[in-house]
């Protein structure tokens, strides 16, 4: 069993969480921040078996997009404001890790 840890859009998660149910797993969502942006993200936690694991990796890479997001150090770097531009990132499309689990319980 694999459990995979996908961090998406908020303007994303919605429809990935809709299209992960759909397609019959069981998901998690968390709500989490970036550290670099400080803007709210979604974390999804899914735990399946070795072998669907690349459906729902797929499902994650159909509904997540890239986007061009800008930081305005003014607003959050207070002490560097006078010496930063705004920096423009691209963001995602989603972030993905897949760990091994060593054990499952459902209590
Ligand atoms: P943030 O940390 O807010 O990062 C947003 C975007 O800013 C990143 O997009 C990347 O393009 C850029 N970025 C991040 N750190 C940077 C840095 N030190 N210097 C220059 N640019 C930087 P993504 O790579 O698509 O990441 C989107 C979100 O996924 C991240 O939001 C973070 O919440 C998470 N993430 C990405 N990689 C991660 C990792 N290795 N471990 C944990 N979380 C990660």
């Amino acid at each position: 069993m694999k459990l995979i840890v996908a961090i998406v859009n908020n303007e994303d998660s919605r429809t990935v969480q809709a299209e992960i149910t759909k397609a019959g797993y069981q998901v998690t969502k968390l709500s989490t921040s970036g550290g670099f942006l400080r803007a709210g993200n979604v974390t999804f936690l899914c735990g399946v078996d070795d072998e669907k694991v690349g459906d729902v990796v797929e499902i994650i890479n159909e509904f997540s997009r890239n986007r061009r997001q800008t930081i305005h150090p003014t607003a959050t770097f207070a002490a560097e404001a006078l010496l930063s531009a705004p920096i423009e990132v691209t963001v995602g499309g989603a972030t993905v890790f897949v760990l091994d689990v060593e054990q499952f319980y459902k209590l």
